[in-house]
């Protein structure tokens, strides 16, 4: 009989590839989303899955609605992908984000343990945990020391995952994902911030591009293989906890330069600190401005993740690396501009 897949978060990056996989693979798929006044299903839509998942109201903030959309759906398999997952504004709004991102996990385990305690769960745990990181590359041995409101919270979220394992013998795993980008990211993250304004630039939409702290270096994968391993991780006989990573790391400044690169554009260097800029090395135009209001209280400055286990027990590994990562979320980028005109 066909599986059923219970996704929170249903309208977010990870949601809409995990739906797509999942169609895949026979499932019939609930998606959770929240309730606002104009609903946002632009991921869905781009991936043409729309139609194909069945949509329930769902807010994590409220146990008796978790409840009751599982006793109506009846899933095999639930994933919570559902958080405030903006580190820079959990700076801003550390209590909503702990209701969500930590306090969420809570409600949503304690659907699954009143509900059905047989239901399977994932947890989308994160590498911001590693935050200041105590060793390189980090393994899920590696210990944690999380650097903002939105990693402690995803910690707490973690933990509570593995002692509802250990308590109650639900069959939850924490897939601990370093950062994963695609043409369906969120316009506030770096990389499609990046992509979005070099794609604008070339096409003399934009003048430039403004950045925070442009030397932190991120573990860059592809979202849509990365959902392939949280599905994976409910597969297996016994649940565990896995890394997700490329062991490849990058920085911000190389991120622009590759997706100039792929315009045609050189960008060169000048200056230093908040007065550094990128210019077009043929016409000396400015093209990238640091503005220190993206600098963060607490800077995460590198993570490198080893996905050892996961490749040994899932047979999971990276395929898309970070230049085609760049040049795929470019190219898209220029596609939807030009088709917007
Ligand atoms: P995303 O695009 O920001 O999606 C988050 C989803 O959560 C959205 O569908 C959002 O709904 C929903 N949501 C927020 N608050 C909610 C609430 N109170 N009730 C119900 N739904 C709520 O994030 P993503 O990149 O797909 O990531 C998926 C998960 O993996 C998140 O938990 C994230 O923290 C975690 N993670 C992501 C990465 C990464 O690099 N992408 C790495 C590690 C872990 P709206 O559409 O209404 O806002
Ligand atoms: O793209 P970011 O906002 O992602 P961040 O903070 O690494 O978090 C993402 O990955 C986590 C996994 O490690 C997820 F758990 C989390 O949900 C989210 O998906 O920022 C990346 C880096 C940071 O060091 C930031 O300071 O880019 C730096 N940065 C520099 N200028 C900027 C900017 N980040 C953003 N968003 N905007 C800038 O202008």
């Amino acid at each position: 009989m066909a599986k059923t897949a219970f996704i929170t978060g249903v309208t977010g990056q990870d949601g809409a590839y995990l739906s797509e996989l999942l169609f895949t693979k026979g499932y019939r798929v609930f998606g959770g989303y929240r309730r606002t006044s104009s609903p946002n299903f632009w991921r869905l839509d781009e991936l043409n899955v729309r139609n194909d998942i069945e949509l329930v109201e769902v807010d994590i903030l409220d146990t008796g609605n978790l409840i009751r959309a599982f006793e109506k759906t009846k899933p095999d398999e639930v994933y919570n992908l559902a958080a405030q997952s903006f580190v820079a504004v959990s700076f801003e709004k550390p209590v909503l984000t702990g209701e969500i991102t930590a306090i969420g996990v809570t409600r949503v385990l304690e659907a699954i343990r009143i509900v059905n305690p047989k239901i399977k769960f994932y947890q989308a745990s994160s590498s911001e945990m590693f935050g200041k990181v105590r060793e390189i590359p980090q393994r899920e041995s590696t210990p944690f020391y999380p650097r903002s409101p939105y990693a402690t919270a995803k910690l707490y979220g973690h933990w509570l995952t593995i002692n509802y394992r250990e308590s109650y013998s639900i069959f939850g795993c924490s897939g601990i994902l370093f950062n994963h980008e695609s043409p369906l990211r969120g316009i506030e993250f770096v990389t499609r911030k990046v992509s979005d304004a070099v794609a604008r630039i070339k096409l003399g939409r934009q003048d430039y591009l403004e950045i925070g702290n442009m030397d932190a270096k991120r573990d860059w994968g592809y979202a849509k293989e990365f959902v392939e391993g949280m599905w994976l991780m409910l597969q297996r006989p016994e649940p565990n906890d896995y890394v997700l990573a490329t062991n490849e790391n990058h920085s911000v400044r190389e991120f622009i330069e590759h997706a100039f690169t792929y315009t045609g554009i050189s960008v060169q260097w000048k200056g230093t600190g908040v007065n550094e800029t990128g210019v077009d090395s043929k016409s000396g135009k400015t093209l990238v401005k640091i503005n220190p209001k993206f600098f963060r209280p607490g800077e995460v400055d590198q993570l490198l993740g080893d996905y050892t286990l996961a490749k040994k027990e899932l047979g999971w590994e990276p395929r898309v690396m970070f230049k085609e990562l760049v040049e795929i979320m470019v190219q898209r980028d220029l596609e939807r501009i030009q088709r917007s005109s």
